[in-house]
């Protein structure tokens, strides 16, 4: 049923009688759900009510209305879809510590269980209602193929050692999903009021919603079957050619967990696409992924320059006055006002369609290190620019890919140099020897460019 090693106990307490809660909170989704099939089985064992709750946090990490709108859409269907099997979901404004163990005492609750999350801000929160708590606090990893905890139990260097620890492990975790049994009785819970959680919502509305990437569970299904029937029998030789839309765009499905790696790892590895193209997918999907997941669950510096490599550090410290050639400040670095029309083109790109192509995001994160004052400013600079645009914003994958750029996270040494220090260098004439980097420039720079960039795509 249920691998017990994707299971672990925040705190020291016993299965009480009562309602059953799953807090839902990075794994918005109801198929392929760890977190929920284990909430499902404990009130079937212990006959017991099930409620999934969401706290809907006054602010998180600086969020914009962009991703708070994809969010909260999501959260709609989650609500329908749990309605269909007569569970109730209920939402809660407010900060999740203090809400939650109010709400558990009204509902007199027997166990509490939520979604696993290596962010400091998710262990926070747990940390503080797993204390306040007389109950059970679990904690499912249903967002990793291999439960974190048991790919590794430390921070691993590299792709390179941690691959061999989940591969001996992915024929036991890899596995379908079991159905999820809908209760018995319609529940009689009150529906969500949408209009005043909006209303209530205070998200800066500067960075718009993205028109072009539907949110929720049915949409992000739609987005998988579209990459696995059309990108992904390219995807080895063209993922890092960002004209060629061949990326899968699930990554921000993906960030808001409206749709399982697990799930998209079976289907991958189901589809007739050739092995070298399949091989490649996955290692992004499942190794790189879960790289990053490892690098923020042991290393609680992951969105600053301490949590790089000693090597790095000290490289970039003694190249700390070499002479920049270029200066920017954030706010020019968020305006795409640099020199490079390159870089200022994958600004555009994050700016306007709430995602960056993974080759480009490299490029562009290296030269913040390039034009800023010091590396911690970089750093900061490229996580705020990260998190404020990009959809897939405040995930792993963001906070280890600019570690892997700026601060040589899961990389090795390479030849010193100015400002870089030892640190891999990229620049525009590299990309030009990988994509025709004009083309990419036309894409984002002029309006059309863009329009055509949004149809062109949602269905290439
Ligand atoms: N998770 C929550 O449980 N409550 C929130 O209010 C919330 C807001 C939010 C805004 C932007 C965003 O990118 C993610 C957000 N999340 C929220 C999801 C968050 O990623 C996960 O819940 C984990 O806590 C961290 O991975």
């Amino acid at each position: 049923m249920i691998d017990p090693r994707r299971i672990r106990l925040l705190n020291e307490n016993h299965d009480g009688q009562g309602a059953v809660i799953y807090w839902m909170s990075r794994d918005q989704r109801v198929r392929h759900n760890w977190a929920l099939l284990f909430a499902r089985r404990k009130a079937e064992l212990m006959q017991e009510p099930l409620v999934v709750l969401f706290t809907l946090a006054p602010s998180f990490l600086h969020a914009p209305l962009r991703h708070y709108g994809f969010m909260l859409k999501g959260l709609q269907e989650v609500e329908a879809d749990l309605k269909a099997l007569n569970i109730p979901f209920v939402l809660l404004q407010g900060e999740p510590e203090r809400e939650l163990p109010r709400f558990a005492e009204q509902m007199r609750a027997g166990l509490l269980v939520t979604d696993f999350s290596p962010l400091n801000i998710s262990g926070k929160w747990k940390k503080e209602v797993a204390q306040q708590l007389t109950i059970p606090l679990y904690e499912v990893d249903t967002h990793n193929i291999v439960p974190c905890w048991i790919a590794s139990g430390k921070q691993e260097y590299s792709a390179r050692t941690i691959r061999p620890k989940i591969n001996a492990l992915l024929g036991e975790f890899l596995t379908d999903f079991p159905d999820l049994e809908p209760l018995a009785s319609p529940s009689q819970q009150q529906p969500v009021d949408w209009n005043n959680v909006y209303r209530k919502l205070k998200a800066d509305p500067d960075v718009p919603s993205v028109e072009w990437l539907k949110p929720g569970e049915q949409a992000a299904q739609a987005c998988l079957d579209s990459f696995l029937q059309n990108r992904l029998a390219s995807y080895a030789e063209q993922r890092n050619d960002p004209n060629a839309g061949a990326t899968s765009f699930l990554s921000p499905y993906l960030h808001f967990g409206h749709i399982s790696a697990q799930f998209i790892a079976i289907r991958a590895s189901k589809s007739n696409a050739p092995e070298a193209d399949k091989k490649a997918f996955l290692e992004e999907l499942i190794v790189r992924r879960e790289l990053a997941e490892n690098y923020c669950c042991y290393n609680d510096r992951y969105d600053s320059l301490e949590g790089i490599p000693a090597w790095a550090r000290e490289s970039l410290k003694q190249h700390g006055d070499d002479r920049r050639e270029y200066l920017y400040s954030a706010e020019t670095f968020a305006a795409a006002k640099t020199h490079e029309r390159l870089w200022n083109a994958a600004q555009r790109e994050l700016i306007t369609t709430g995602v960056i192509h993974g080759y480009m995001r490299m490029y562009w994160a290296k030269k913040i290190l390039e034009w800023s004052e010091t590396p911690r400013q970089a750093f900061e600079t490229a996580i705020f620019l990260n998190d404020r645009f990009a959809l897939d914003g405040r995930e792993p994958n963001g906070y280890a890919g600019i570690a892997w750029s700026i601060g040589g996270l899961h990389d090795r040494p390479w030849f010193d140099r100015e400002v870089y220090g030892k640190i891999r260098y990229m620049n525009a004439s590299g990309c030009a020897r990988k994509f025709d980097v004009n083309r990419y420039i036309a894409r984002f720079e002029s309006q059309e460019g863009r329009k055509k960039t949004e149809q062109q795509t949602l269905f290439p």
